[in-house]
């Protein structure tokens, strides 16, 4: 097992790194800018360095700032966390040709599934369902563009090899847009993320948003742990997620996350990583794989029992699989808020000072957080201040537990969204589940 691990992130993900570190029994390096010299777990952590300035370009994205305060460390391994340098395949090399352990996927995975065509193939390849589509980076033949809508059926999606999370698509309704469309697609892409490769795929008008987790030892061993359902989300933004997804039974979670794990095998995966499926008439559709740990894996946790950054950390330093299909059961529901320093009514920011937090508690109750009294929210960073997850036997005791424990919570100073959370537990069609990707937009354009 590895003496000492550099949590090369910040936030609540930090601190939940820092956990999985000290339980297992490894040493911490936090590193953080500026700004970040009061996170909670810069203060809990064996060491720390400061790796830049505020802006995330000087700091948790200066890969040399980043490999020095490893090496000055003596560390073994490096954790990115989510977003920042998560799920960047250049910085997975340097960290492995600079002789620490990168806790993720090998840089090839990372490479294969951040080209959003290459994913698609090798998942077509190892057996996973796709949503019907170019099989491929479109050519220039006008005519042979025209003739792969026209087989996939109207309206059609074209999409970015480079994009993903939602960025660099767009929707085609008609032969007559077909040509302009891509290529203003191509264009956008290549401004965007320096490659105009763009895809088509059929566009499907009202999916849910389901996901399978998995583990892989990167030996040709992998489980999947269950589904999360995350189509509660604006903007792109997930808002809540849960798991399991209401609605899916055990025959299907069994059939697609059964194409997930071999698919793993196939390539060999380590790590933690998540297939992202649009869910559409009872069928599953892959659309991306994410090669990080996710923001809303505490679901998962706490459905099945399994701690996912542990088992990370675990797989990275090549230790032997202890986990089997067979022992992951379903214990119950669990359910997660997204808490974010953000206005309820307009989303705009509302970073400050945190004058008094109190923490809600009780059976069933978990909140990932960093934040604490006379804490300062600073302006630099994504807004997500904390994960309030509730778990319970059934949905309904998740979701009462949930209700409660946002009438508890109390964060005073800024503005927080947890009155759209109040608002969204109570809801109806929430509540009977199985909402769509489009539901939360459609409620909050009606209630404005
Ligand atoms: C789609 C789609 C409909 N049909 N692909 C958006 C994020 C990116 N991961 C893929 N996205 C979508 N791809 C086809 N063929 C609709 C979306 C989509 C979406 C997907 C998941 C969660 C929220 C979404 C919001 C709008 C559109």
């Amino acid at each position: 097992m590895f003496d000492k691990i550099v949590i090369a992130n910040r936030g609540e993900i930090a601190l939940r790194i820092l956990r999985a570190c000290k339980e297992l029994g490894i040493k911490t390096v936090a590193l953080h800018s500026t700004a970040d010299s009061n996170l909670m777990h810069v203060k809990l952590a064996d060491e720390s360095v400061c790796i830049g300035n505020a802006p995330s370009a000087q700091s948790y994205l200066n890969i040399p700032a980043i490999i020095s305060a490893a090496e000055i460390t003596d560390a073994n391994a490096i954790h990115p966390g989510y977003g920042f340098l998560s799920e960047n395949a250049d910085f997975a090399e340097r960290v492995e040709q600079s002789g620490f352990v990168f806790i993720g996927p090998a840089p090839e995975s990372i490479r294969i599934m951040g080209d959003k065509v290459s994913a698609i193939n090798a998942m077509r390849q190892a057996g996973v369902p796709c949503v019907p589509g170019s099989n491929g980076v479109l050519g220039d033949d006008p005519e042979k563009n025209k003739a792969i809508a026209r087989e996939i059926g109207y309206p059609i999606l074209i999409k970015a090899a480079g994009g993903g999370g939602g960025r660099g698509m767009r929707v085609v309704h008609s032969e007559e847009e077909l040509l302009n469309s891509i290529s203003l697609t191509q264009a956008e892409a290549l401004a965007a993320f320096n490659n105009p490769n763009v895809y088509m795929e059929k566009f499907l008008e009202h999916p849910r948003h389901i996901e399978i987790q998995v583990l892989g030892d990167g030996k040709g061993n992998a489980i999947h742990l269950c589904e999360r359902d995350c189509s509660m989300q604006r903007r792109h933004q997930k808002v809540l997620e849960e798991a399991p997804a209401p609605g899916i039974t055990q025959e299907m979670r069994d059939e697609i996350g059964g194409r997930c794990v071999q698919a793993c095998k196939d390539i060999k995966y380590r790590g933690a990583g998540t297939f992202e499926f649009l869910f559409e008439d009872g069928k599953f559709y892959f659309i991306e794989m994410n090669t990080r740990i996710q923001v809303e894996h505490p679901v998962t946790e706490m459905i099945t029992g399994v701690d996912l950054v542990k088992e990370q950390i675990r797989v990275a330093a090549g230790e032997p699989f202890s986990l089997k299909q067979s022992d992951i059961k379903i214990l119950g529901h669990a359910i997660e808020c997204r808490i974010n320093a953000e206005d309820p009514k307009t989303f705009m920011p509302s970073p400050g000072l945190i004058k008094l937090f109190h923490a809600p508690g009780g059976p069933g109750v978990r909140f990932d957080s960093h934040i604490y009294s006379s804490y300062t929210v600073p302006p630099n960073y994504d807004s997500l201040i904390g994960k309030l997850i509730t778990f319970g036997d059934s949905r309904a005791t998740a979701i009462s537990r949930m209700r409660n424990a946002l009438d508890e919570i109390v964060i005073d100073g800024i503005v927080t969204n947890v009155p759209l959370h109040q608002n969204l537990i109570r809801d109806t069609n929430f509540k009977a589940g199985g909402t769509s990707i489009h539901y939360l937009e459609k409620k909050l354009a009606e209630e404005k």
